[in-house]
């Protein structure tokens, strides 16, 4: 078993050079302007734009409030259904819950991870008002099947894209299907501001009343158009957000040959079974699936043991959740998956030789 001098988490920050953020914070220091959709946070909601292929961005403090906001600014009747899957992080269903929504359970496609698209229509009932799919770990959904049974039922899409920054789908940015796409810049995504999200909206009405949300719910003419909240984000997220979105295309290719790496050796395993990728997937956590939980919890052990700790997402479906959903539907294939699935660390300044090493101890604890 190869052991690590220093620990070696799922995830590390991308983080440009300081003297490259020292720049920008000098721009704040210099006029004072630290928040209330200062130039920084316009350049960033523009530069980032520019970079995923989409016409606007409008940025927010985190990746839940921009779900939360997705939610809000489509109007969607209160307590209506919203369709969403079992097999994402806490906060799709949090937000779900916290904007008065039931969330509806679709169980998730075993090979993609995403939610089943063929499984969607079954569960449109007349209280449905949207459909909420998660890119799960930035593999973009079957998003033209997706959007095509929106319209056919008049609901809307909200794309829970917090993983998917740089996926592009038919040439176009994955950003951009649906009626609105939430992302997140969390410390731990490929593209980060420390905190933050960011919201793309197909219709500028939506995009005009998220700028109104995010921002007490003051409109251009500093009236109050609708109950707001505060989900501005700060001239100093920005600043961290504009200096790593010049190293995107770096850290993508990087994050492509290290996965290609993971995969090259442990695809030899026969018990070992991976998420099926689109070519566009923008590689951003390495999931492996075992034979059995049984299985997973011996490797995560021996794995801690050697000082490297990865991690169980996402466990438990979030459909298991009682607390917050108790009569949510059983859903057998992401409970099943997750169960037994784990994220190896994935991150840029991880050596490929540090992969590789990871990579083995995996191999020696399954046999
Ligand atoms: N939708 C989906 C599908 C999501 O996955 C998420 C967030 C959201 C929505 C909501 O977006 P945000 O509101 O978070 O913007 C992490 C992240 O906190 C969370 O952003 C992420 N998904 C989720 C999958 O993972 P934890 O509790 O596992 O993170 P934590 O703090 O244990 O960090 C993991 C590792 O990263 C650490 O072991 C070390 C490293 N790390 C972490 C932080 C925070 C650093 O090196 N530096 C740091 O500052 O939830």
């Amino acid at each position: 078993m190869n052991k690590f001098e220093k620990p070696i988490y799922v995830t590390m920050p991308t983080l440009a050079p300081l003297h490259e953020v020292d720049a920008y914070m000098e721009r704040i220091w210099a006029s004072g302007i630290m928040t209330h959709n200062g130039p920084l946070v316009q350049q960033f909601e523009k530069d980032f734009s520019a970079w995923s292929g989409v016409d606007k961005t409008v940025a927010v403090c985190n990746g839940t409030l921009a779900i939360q906001l997705a939610i809000r600014a489509l109007g969607l009747p209160k307590g209506g259904e919203i369709i969403t899957t079992p097999f994402t992080f806490i906060a799709t269903l949090s937000s779900i819950l916290y904007e008065g929504y039931k969330p509806v359970f679709v169980d998730i496609d075993s090979d993609t991870l995403d939610i089943d698209p063929k499984k969607i229509e079954a569960a449109i009932t007349d209280r449905t008002v949207a459909i909420l799919p998660v890119h799960v770990f930035g593999n973009p959904c079957d998003v033209e099947v997706i959007d095509d049974i929106a319209a056919k039922h008049g609901v809307k899409v909200i794309y829970d894209a917090a993983h998917a920054v740089g996926v592009k789908v038919n040439g176009k940015s994955v950003l951009s299907y649906g009626d609105v796409s939430a992302t997140s810049f969390h410390a731990t995504k490929l593209l980060n501001t420390s905190e933050g999200g960011g919201i793309i909206a197909r219709d500028p009405s939506v995009d005009e009343r998220l700028r109104e949300l995010r921002f007490f719910g003051y409109n251009k003419e500093k009236d109050v158009a609708c109950v707001g909240t505060n989900a501005k984000m700060t001239e100093v997220n920005a600043a961290i957000g504009l200096a790593n979105l010049k190293y995107m295309d770096a850290i993508l290719a990087d994050r492509r040959e290290k996965y290609g790496l993971y995969k090259a050796i442990l695809s030899g395993c026969p018990s070992l079974s991976f998420q099926k990728i689109a070519p566009s997937c923008n590689c951003s956590y390495f999931p492996v699936m075992f034979e059995d939980e049984a299985t997973l919890l011996r490797v995560d052990s021996a794995l801690k043991a050697a000082n490297v700790y990865a991690r169980r997402y996402f466990w438990p479906s979030v459909n298991k959740y009682r607390s917050i959903c108790a009569d949510a539907e059983g859903c057998p294939i992401s409970e099943d998956i997750a169960s037994r699935i784990l994220c190896l660390p994935l991150y840029r300044t991880l050596a490929g030789d540090e992969v590789r090493m990871i990579a083995d101890n995996v191999k020696e604890v399954i046999g």
